[in-house]
C-alpha cells in the first residue's frame, strides 16, 4: 500500500480544468496520475473528463494525451501499444512507454464493451480504467449500463410509468475476468491509497489490467458537491460498492465492511433517489437493496470471505 510521503508531489493533471465543483471523476484522474512509473500515454474518451479537460487551447494533462471516439479507447490504446512494440522491435525506440485508456460508464458498459473485449482477447498491454458516474453525464444524465436499479435519469424518469430505472447494473468486472486477463479490480476515490496502488499494480501487469473506479457525480446523481468524498466513502461501507481484485482469476476482498451502514444512508444523500422513499415505490426500494446483499454475498463468496 502506498503512503502520502511516497507520492510524487508533481500534478500531472492540473488545476483549471472546467469539471464541475466536486467532481469525482477530476478527483480520481489526479490520483491516477500519481501512480504513473514512466512515459505515459493517455487515450480519453469522450465523456466529462474528456470534454472538461481539453478545452482548447488548454489542457490540464502533463502527459502525451489523446481524445478519440466515444466508443473506440481499447482499440486505439491497442494500436498506439502495438506500435511502440514494433518501434522496439526494430530499433527504433528504446524506452518503454505505458498506455492508459481512460472512459466513462457509458463509454464502457455500453458503447465501448466491444472494442474492450477485442482489446483484452488480444492480450495488449495497456491498463483501462473506467471511471463510473453511473450515466452519461456530460449529455445531460441518461441511463447507462451502470445506472443502478431505481435511479432518475433523464431517461428513466421517475414517475407514474417507471420508478426509475427498471434494470440493474451489470457486472463489468465479472465480464473482463471471464477474458482470463491477469488483473481486475474495482476502487474508491474515499480509499486513495487503495487506488493508488491498484493503479501501479496494474501497469506493472504485462498484459491488459482493467480497473473500475467510483466517481460520484454532485450534478447527476444529484448532492451537495462538499460530499463527494463521503458518498464515494458510504457506497463502500453500505457494501453497494464493493472493493476488491482480481488477480490471475483470484478474488481479494480488499476492503472489508464487517458492520455495513444501512444503504439508506447512501441513498438519501442523492436526489435520484429521492422518489423511492415514496410509499408506491416501496418495492423498487426493496429491489435495490436486495440487489446489494445478493451482489456482496456474490462477491464475498468468490474472495472465500464468510457472509
Ligand atoms: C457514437 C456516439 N454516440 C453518442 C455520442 C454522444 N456522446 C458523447 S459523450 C456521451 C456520454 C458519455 O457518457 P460516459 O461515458 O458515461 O461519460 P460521462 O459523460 O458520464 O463522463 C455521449 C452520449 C458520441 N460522441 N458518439
Amino acid at each position: 500500500m502506498v503512503r502520502l510521503q511516497d507520492l510524487p508531489v508533481e500534478e500531472l493533471f492540473t488545476s483549471g480544468h472546467r469539471l464541475c465543483a466536486g467532481c469525482g471523476a477530476g478527483t480520481v484522474m489526479r490520483m491516477t496520475m500519481k501512480a504513473l512509473r514512466g512515459p505515459t500515454v493517455v487515450v480519453n474518451a469522450t465523456g466529462c473528463v474528456e470534454v472538461a479537460s481539453t478545452i482548447y487551447p488548454y489542457t490540464s494533462w502533463k502527459v502525451s494525451w489523446v481524445h478519440i471516439a466515444f466508443e473506440n479507447a481499447a482499440a486505439v490504446a491497442s494500436g498506439i501499444e502495438a506500435a511502440y512494440k514494433v518501434l522496439r522491435r526494430k530499433g527504433l525506440w528504446d524506452k518503454y512507454v505505458d498506455v492508459i485508456a481512460i472512459a466513462g460508464d457509458g463509454g464502457t458498459f455500453d458503447i465501448g464493451i466491444q472494442a474492450l473485449s477485442g482489446a483484452l482477447e488480444r492480450g495488449h498491454d495497456f491498463l483501462y480504467i473506467c471511471y463510473d458516474n453511473e450515466a452519461y453525464m456530460n449529455t445531460g444524465i441518461q441511463r447507462s449500463g451502470a445506472t443502478p436499479h431505481g435511479a432518475a435519469t433523464t431517461t428513466s424518469p421517475a414517475g407514474r410509468k417507471i420508478p426509475g430505472k427498471p434494470e440493474f447494473k451489470k457486472d463489468l468486472i465479472g465480464i473482463c475476468v471471464a477474458h482470463g486477463i491477469e488483473y481486475a479490480a474495482t476502487a474508491s476515490p474515499a480509499y486513495w491509497n487503495d487506488y493508488i496502488t491498484k493503479v501501479r499494480k496494474a501497469l506493472e501487469v504485462d498484459g491488459p489490467a482493467v480497473i473500475h473506479v467510483f466517481a460520484p457525480c454532485p450534478t447527476g446523481m444529484r448532492f451537495d458537491p462538499s460530499k463527494s468524498i463521503e458518498v464515494a466513502r458510504l457506497a463502500v461501507q453500505t457494501r453497494y460498492w464493493p472493493v476488491y481484485e482480481v488477480e490471475r482469476g483470484k478474488y481479494k476482498l480488499n476492503i472489508k465492511v464487517p458492520q455495513p451502514k444501512p444503504l439508506l444512508e447512501f441513498l438519501k444523500m442523492q436526489g435520484r433517489f429521492t422518489h423511492l422513499f415514496q410509499p408506491e415505490a416501496q418495492r423498487e426500494l426493496e429491489a435495490l437493496q436486495m440487489w446489494v446483499e445478493e451482489n456482496w454475498k456474490r462477491i464475498a463468496t468468490l474472495c472465500g470471505e464468510k457472509t
